[in-house]
């Protein structure tokens, strides 16, 4: 057998949970080899020379030693490199619809970190109404490509690995900023695409709880592991595990609450 590819990854990260969908739904989980990276300590020189210096995750390395980055283009890579029939669509049009859904993926991860990062009172309303106009532009694309649904094409695709993991990563907002989707016809379509691409048993590599509990320092402004400023933990540590946690408070604009009260130390 050939040696496997390897992916560095950061565990929970939603960009890796793409791959890992990929995998879950071609049923090869072990077609991979995940290599846990952890972002508190320095990079491995080794893993810094392969990248050529630069530190995003995840990262490709081929059974020969070649590299990838870039979470689309893996996913993308790996879809047509495994065996088994392909995740995206082989229509060519149709693979064109959901490539400009896919599109969408940037902007739409931007407004929600940014929304959530936010520690300015005065400045919530305008995060909100960026992600919804986001929301309701994707309601019209599905609208458009696929008013009856629930998914894009018959079935969850290449379009719902890429955003599922962002929507799992948006309870955060539901939590520290009561983000809610409003009712209304504006919005109808996409929350049902949402909903369909949340309930697939595919995506639950992670759930509500535990995205809460460990993205905390981002509500706090503080992403990609940095330490909040009077705390010596990360809410991102892997010990204590985030089940034996407390639910962190909701007000993320009181200021951070204390390693003790969060159950990290
Ligand atoms: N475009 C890349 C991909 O693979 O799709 C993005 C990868 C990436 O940002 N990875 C981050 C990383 O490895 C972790 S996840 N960081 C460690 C390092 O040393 O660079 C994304 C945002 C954002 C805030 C946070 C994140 C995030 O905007 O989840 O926008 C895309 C980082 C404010």
């Amino acid at each position: 057998m050939t040696k496997k590819p390897i992916v560095y990854h950061i565990p929970v990260c939603p960009f890796s949970q793409r791959l890992e969908i990929l995998l879950a739904l071609r049923g090869t989980p072990e077609a991979v080899e995940f290599r846990v990276v952890d972002i508190t300590r320095p990079r491995d020189p080794e893993l810094l020379r392969k990248t050529r210096g630069t530190t995003a995750l995840p990262v490709l390395e081929t059974s020969d030693g070649r590299i990838l980055k870039e979470s689309l283009v893996i996913l993308r890579y790996l879809d047509e490199a495994l065996p088994g029939g392909p995740l995206r669509r082989v229509d060519p049009f149709e693979h064109a619809v959901e490539s400009m859904l896919i599109a969408r993926e940037g902007a739409f991860t931007t407004a929600g970190y940014l929304f959530v990062l936010n520690q300015d009172r005065d400045q919530r309303a305008g995060h909100r109404d960026k992600l919804l106009g986001l929301y309701r532009d994707i309601d019209g694309f599905l609208c458009e490509h696929s008013p009856e649904g629930p998914f894009l094409f018959e079935d969850f695709g290449l379009a719902e690995a890429v955003f599922t993991p962002m929507f799992k990563r948006f309870w955060f907002l539901d939590y520290y900023e009561g983000f809610a989707l409003p009712e209304g016809p504006e919005y109808d379509r996409v929350r049902r695409w949402r909903a369909a691409c949340m309930a697939h048993p595919a995506t639950d590599q992670v759930s509500e709880e535990e995205i809460v509990k460990l993205y905390y320092d981002y509500a706090m402004g503080a992403g990609n592991g940095a330490l909040v400023e009077g705390r010596k933990m990360s809410s991102f540590a892997f010990e204590p595990h985030w089940r034996d946690r407390p639910m962190p408070p909701r007000d993320k604009y009181a200021g951070s609450a204390s390693d003790a009260v969060l159950g990290l130390v």
